[in-house]
């Protein structure tokens, strides 16, 4: 099983980590006890579970497969077994049960999973914040230094304990350096939902508010760099990728993410995505450009920091 730090106040650090090799594989749910549905997104096909298991809580994200083109064909055979459900004129409609290798879920595991990882992901309403400079400093910062999710699994993948096989390219200069490799949610199929993301080496950045005209070099070498190493490994070009920040992120240690324009990605929307171009476009013309901008992100009613703006006074119900 993979694991994550239970809480930010017991978090482990890296020199801590105990590599994946010595926890057992998981190969069936045996031990999990069902708690809650959190959310059941039916775009995406996705059911957000709540469960326990040897008393600690966990998460899984249980997503329905695309098919995949190789194996498509395999449907149409005598091993699908199919159950009417209307049937009029030359149109007919059934339940489709094919063997298992053509039926399978997608699950990402969070365990043990922290009682922000249960909110992130539970059905719940949004608001709209629109964060100062002023309100950055006061609210945003000493939230992401308390209580932000942890940053543990990003540096396992800077100092190469986990996902090493995975790497796609890396630039190993502390300064302008970073990893690129397949985020958790693309399961590595179908291309044209190609999605990586770079983590940057440097440790000292959180998100795209720390950024000034000195890391102009960086963000030029991420975008240079990473769009090169995509054309090489998938034959993908620059103008079929997407690239952008989140602001808020849910980790505070800069990334970048890649995603194909096919890719029908929750995650960009207006008041979440900044393009990596529009980004040093606007550190171009004004260094500080991030530091001084107000923000606007979504942001979910059960999350401490829509809490902490409430507190503060900067927001109102
Ligand atoms: P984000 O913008 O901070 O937050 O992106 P979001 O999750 O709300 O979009 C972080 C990205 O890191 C997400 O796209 C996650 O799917 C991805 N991610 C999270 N974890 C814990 C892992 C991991 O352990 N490995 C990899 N490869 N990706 C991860």
């Amino acid at each position: 099983m993979a694991v994550e730090p239970s809480s930010a106040k017991k978090r482990k650090t890296e020199d801590d980590f105990e590599p994946p090799g010595n926890y057992e594989k998981l190969s069936s749910f045996a031990e999990f006890e069902f708690c809650k549905l959190l959310k059941n997104d039916m775009r995406s096909k996705t059911a957000f579970i709540h469960a326990k298991c040897r008393g600690k809580e966990a998460v899984l994200l249980m997503e329905k497969r695309a098919f995949e083109p190789k194996t498509v064909q395999n449907l149409l055979s005598e091993k699908t077994e199919l159950v009417e459900t209307l049937k009029n004129d030359i149109y007919s409609t059934y339940n489709t049960y094919p063997e298992k290798e053509l039926n399978g879920l997608k699950t990402t595991l969070i365990f043990p999973a922290t009682s922000h990882h249960i909110m992130k992901y539970t059905e719940q309403d949004f608001h709209i914040i629109h964060e100062s400079a002023g309100d950055y400093n006061k609210i945003t910062l000493p939230y992401i230094k308390n209580k932000a999710l942890s940053n543990q699994w990003v540096y396992n993948i800077l100092n190469k304990k986990t996902e090493a096989d995975r790497i796609i390219f890396e630039d190993s200069c502390s300064e302008t350096g970073f990893i690129l490799l397949p985020d958790m949610k693309w399961d590595r199929q179908d291309v044209t939902a190609l999605y990586l993301q770079a983590i940057v080496h440097r440790r000292d950045i959180m998100s795209i508010r720390d950024l000034d005209k000195s890391h102009l070099p960086l963000l030029r070498n991420i975008s240079e760099k990473g769009l090169g190493a995509i054309k090489e490994k998938f034959g993908i070009p620059g103008n079929k990728i997407r690239i952008y920040f989140h602001y808020q992120p849910s980790y505070y240690h800069l990334h970048v993410h890649f995603a194909h324009i096919k890719l029908d990605n929750p995650g960009f929307e207006a008041d979440r995505a900044h393009l990596l171009m529009d980004v040093i476009e606007n550190i171009e013309t004004k260094s500080l450009y991030y530091k001084e901008k107000t923000l606007v992100f979504k942001v979910r009613e059960d999350d401490i920091l829509y809490k902490d703006f409430l507190d503060h006074g900067c927001i109102h119900k």
